[in-house]
Formats: C-alpha cells, sequence, structure tokens
C-alpha cells in the first residue's frame, strides 16, 4: 500500500469508528495538557542520521562501570547553584541529587562523532527496524492501543501509522527503554562532557539544561525508583529528553501525572502532540516518490542544497527533469528533495513534504524519518492483512 493510500485507509477506518459521544468524552475526561512550556529540543539528540550506535551494556555490565559517587565537588557546587537559579529549586536540594549521583565514564565515547566518517547505508539502516519481530510487535501494539490511537488522531490530527513507527524505533514499542540512571548519565555528560568533542561546551550546556529539568520533574513528581533512559537521557516509549517532557508531553490518560515509561496513552498523547507542536499537517502525505535519474548532476546539486528543508514546487522539481509519481501531480505545498546514500550504491531519493520535515523534529534525520514512515506502514498492511500471523517473535 503507498503511503498515501495508507492515510487514508486509516483515516477513514479510524475516524469511522469514532462516535461525537467518544470525542466529547475524549475532551472531557483526558484533560489532555501541556506540562509546561519551555523551549524546545530535539527529542533525541544523540543518534547520528544512518549510523548504528553502540549497543548499550547490560545493567550488570554497567554497574561494573560505574565509579564512586560525584560528591559535592567544586563542579557539583557551582552547577547545583545554577540549575536551582533556573529552576527556582532549592539550592541543598539540587546539590545532594547531583552529588549522589555516579560517573558513568562508559558513555563518554558514546557522544564523540565516529573516529572515520562511516558511509551512511539506507538500506540497512531500514533493515535494522524494518524485521519481521518489530512489525508484529507494532500490530500487536496498534491492536492493543486502537482506541487511544484513535484519541490521538482525532484531537491532534495524527494517523496512528505514525505513531506507532515513532515507538516502534524508538523503543521497540517500550521493549528496549534504556538501562541507565538519568540522574547518572544526565549529571556525567554535565560534568565530565569530553572535551574533545568539537561542539564540547555547546553540547555540555545542552546536557546541563536537560538535567535541570530532569531534577525540576523529580521535585515536582518523584519517582520511587531511580528512573532508567538512553545513555543521552531520552526515557519512556518515546525517548522524550527532559525538556522534550517539559513542553511536548501531554498526560493522555487524564491521571494527573505525566509517565511515559508506564502509561502507554500517555507515551501516544505526547508524540502525536510533539508532531502538532511542529505543524503537522492532518492529511497531507509525508513523501512522493521520485525519479531523478534524468536530472544532470548541476541541477541535483542545487536540488539538494536545501537538504531536507521543502523549498521546491512540483513544477520547478519537473522543469529539472525528476520525475515524479502520479499522486505529487496535483500537490501545492513545497517539497525537499531527500537524498539517502546507500554505501557504494546509487543513492535512493525521496520528494519529502512539510510532514516529513516534521518527523525530523523528532530526530534530525531523513533516515530516521523515512524509517519511521516505513515501519507504520508496513504495520498498517500487515493490520489489514487477514492471513497476518503475529506470535512467531519471541
Ligand atoms: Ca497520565
Amino acid at each position: 500500500m503507498h503511503i498515501l493510500q495508507a492515510v487514508k485507509f486509516a483515516s477513514a477506518f479510524w475516524a469511522s469508528a469514532l462516535a461525537t459521544a467518544l470525542l466529547c468524552w475524549i475532551m472531557g475526561a483526558s484533560q489532555v495538557q501541556a506540562a509546561t512550556k519551555h523551549p524546545p529540543t530535539k527529542a533525541t539528540p544523540s543518534k547520528t542520521a544512518a549510523t548504528v550506535k553502540k549497543k548499550p551494556k547490560s545493567s550488570k555490565a554497567m554497574k561494573a562501570t560505574q565509579g564512586k559517587r560525584f560528591g559535592k565537588t567544586v563542579a557539583v557546587r557551582a552547577l547545583a547553584k545554577t540549575i536551582a537559579r533556573q529552576q527556582k529549586l532549592p539550592v541543598a536540594w539540587v546539590t545532594k541529587h547531583i552529588a549522589q549521583a555516579r560517573p558513568l565514564t562508559a558513555i563518554l565515547p558514546m557522544v564523540l562523532p565516529p573516529a572515520s566518517a562511516q558511509q551512511k547505508n539506507w538500506t540497512a539502516y531500514r533493515a535494522r527496524f524494518l524485521g519481521d519481530c518489530r512489525i508484529q510487535s507494532g500490530v500487536k501494539f496498534w491492536r492493543d492501543n486502537a482506541l487511544l490511537l484513535d484519541q490521538a488522531f482525532v484531537i491532534h490530527g495524527v494517523p496512528p501509522q505514525f505513531i506507532v513507527g515513532i515507538l516502534g524505533v524508538e523503543t521497540f514499542y517500550g521493549q528496549h527503554l534504556g538501562q541507565y540512571p538519568l540522574i547518572d548519565s544526565l549529571s556525567t555528560l554535565s560534568l565530565m562532557f569530553p572535551a574533545s568533542h568539537p561542539q564540547a561546551a555547546e553540547r555540555q550546556a545542552f546536557f546541563q539544561n536537560e538535567l535541570a529539568y530532569f531534577l525540576k520533574q523529580q521535585k515536582m513528581q518523584p519517582s520511587k525508583t531511580a528512573p532508567l533512559g538512553s545513555y543521552a537521557g531520552a526515557s519512556g516509549l518515546p525517548q522524550f529528553m527532559p525538556s522534550s517532557i517539559a513542553r511536548f508531553a501531554v498526560d493522555f490518560d487524564g491521571d494527573g501525572r505525566i509517565d511515559l515509561t508506564k502509561s502507554t496513552a500517555d507515551a501516544i498523547g505526547s508524540v502525536a502532540n510533539y508532531f502538532k507542536a511542529f505543524g503537522w499537517q492532518p492529511s497531507m502525505p509525508t513523501h512522493f516518490d521520485v525519479n531523478v535519474s534524468a536530472v544532470a548532476e548541476e541541477d541535483l546539486n542545487a536540488l539538494l542544497a536545501p537538504d531536507i528543508v521543502p523549498s521546491w514546487t512540483v513544477a520547478h522539481l519537473q522543469s529539472k527533469l525528476a520525475v515524479l509519481s502520479d499522486d505529487a501531480l496535483g500537490f501545492d505545498k513545497p517539497l525537499a528533495l531527500v537524498q539517502l546514500h546507500n554505501a557504494g550504491n546509487p543513492p535512493s531519493y525521496v520528494a519529502g513534504t512539510e510532514n516529513f520535515f516534521v518527523i525530523t523534529r523528532y530526530n534530525r534525520s531523513s533516515y530516521y524519518a523515512l524509517a519511521v514512515i516505513e515501519l507504520g506502514e508496513a504495520v498498517a498492511q500487515a493490520l489489514t492483512d487477514p492471513s497476518y500471523q503475529t506470535g512467531t517473535c519471541p
């Protein structure tokens, strides 16, 4: 099924399933609300475009690499003072929490750019996220959470398949939530960020800001056990950074708390709200097929220059001899010519719409966005196939 057809199918199917009374109930009961307003950040800042990160260590192996607690050093006190002022928190409370964190030196190499330039490879990247088991899990997740996905579609205009795609790529539907205590990972990256990184100061400031939001959230909504997440501080089914939780996460089940780890409803609503906040347009496709084999090299370079920012009309692309699929011909919004490398093989191309660009606000990579789209599409297709079997994966 083409993406446009899939969107249309999903829209029609889910819209027909909803009665007006249900919508009224949803709007009243869920009390959808953003937590607080703060500047946006990437939901998952640590991932590179199409390279595969090292697997996180097991929690047992990780504990073995944890050092002693930071303690109340001069650096800890100075950072705590800044965070306390920034988030209006008691300085003694902030100092205590950072001082009790343990340095995770094993994560420091993971935030450095790769030592040698790795060739991007869309084919390999796609294969990593579109395996049978991830699609099966997606079908089960969609079936189990159909009503919540409906609600998110009605309220935020984001069809289920894109939320299913994000949660599948991010955490395999909650199976891989991350094993690093967030207080440890964020304190380590705030206090020990590797100076050899080309943007060390900027990145360290980024993590200090994330640590500040994390501590604020812990003060407002304390966890009984230490919250865990990725080595870069992202957490929950959608792997939001703390500042993204502050700005975009919603209490979608109406229990008065935002919990992206234990509440699937909050995770679904928050992804939809994130897309909406970045300008998701209901019923707009994400991309069209495009063939650029007849485009002159100079023209191709010019068309690729804006990267993933939609900049070209259909007519302009056609004037440069790009051949768009038929469903793009009546499209009247700007498009980006997106190039995806395939290691030594010829690159793949798609014409990305403004909605494709919105998905890259979640993770600034066209490879990521297309994997999300294609996983969601594969799950949607499997869902409509009566002969599709689930339960063959461990
Ligand atoms: Ca909730």
